[in-house]
């Protein structure tokens, strides 16, 4: 039998974002960080926990909202993988009613894209408080300092905490 949670300390938290700006990866390393897979996935490979349907293995992208769950002390933290692409917005909507707080993934190379804006402004109409998170800051040429203006200048309604990695 599984381990049974108090229902305080369960979290539901959504990533959200444009595609490709590497929410899928970000979900597996949070996995890996937090000790629930002993190897992060790769998009290449297919090997993600998230993306693991034969569809998105093939066009490396993910086309449903997927659910895993990390432990952090007490709290069980279910993390819903959404797709970037618009074609796939009907699998935002239920995950943003169900999680109570949401990670807006932004790709440092090309900054705030049409579906960043698109799921800030989802976000905003379910009240969901959240975190932005700058992705891809390995690449050249990255301006993080112009980026984090562009964002607090961009997203004032609610003012965005802004973390990295
Ligand atoms: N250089 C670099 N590449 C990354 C990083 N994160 C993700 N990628 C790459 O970016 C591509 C897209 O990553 P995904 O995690 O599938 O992005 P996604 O946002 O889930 O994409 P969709 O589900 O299609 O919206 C893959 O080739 C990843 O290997 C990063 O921090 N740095
Ligand atoms: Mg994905």
């Amino acid at each position: 039998m599984g381990k049974i949670y108090n229902p305080e300390n369960i979290r539901n938290t959504v990533i959200i974002g444009h595609i490709g700006c590497g929410k899928t990866l970000l979900n597996d390393a949070m996995l890996f960080a937090s000790g629930a897979i002993e190897k992060r996935g790769e998009i290449e490979r297919g090997s993600t926990v998230s993306d693991y349907t034969e569809e998105e293995i093939a066009h490396k992208m993910s086309i449903h909202a997927s659910v895993s769950f990390l432990e952090y002390g007490e709290k069980k933290i279910n993390v819903i993988d959404t797709p970037g692409a618009g074609d796939f917005l009907g699998e935002i909507n239920p995950a943003l009613r169900v999680a109570e707080s949401a990670i807006v993934v932004i790709d440092a190379e090309f900054g705030i894209q049409i579906e960043t804006e698109k799921k800030w402004y989802l976000a905003n109409e379910y009240h969901r408080p959240r975190i932005i998170f700058v992705n891809k800051i390995d690449k050249d040429a990255i301006d993080f300092n112009s980026l984090i203006e562009k964002i607090e200048n961009n997203f004032t309604e609610p003012p965005p905490s802004i973390c990295t990695a």
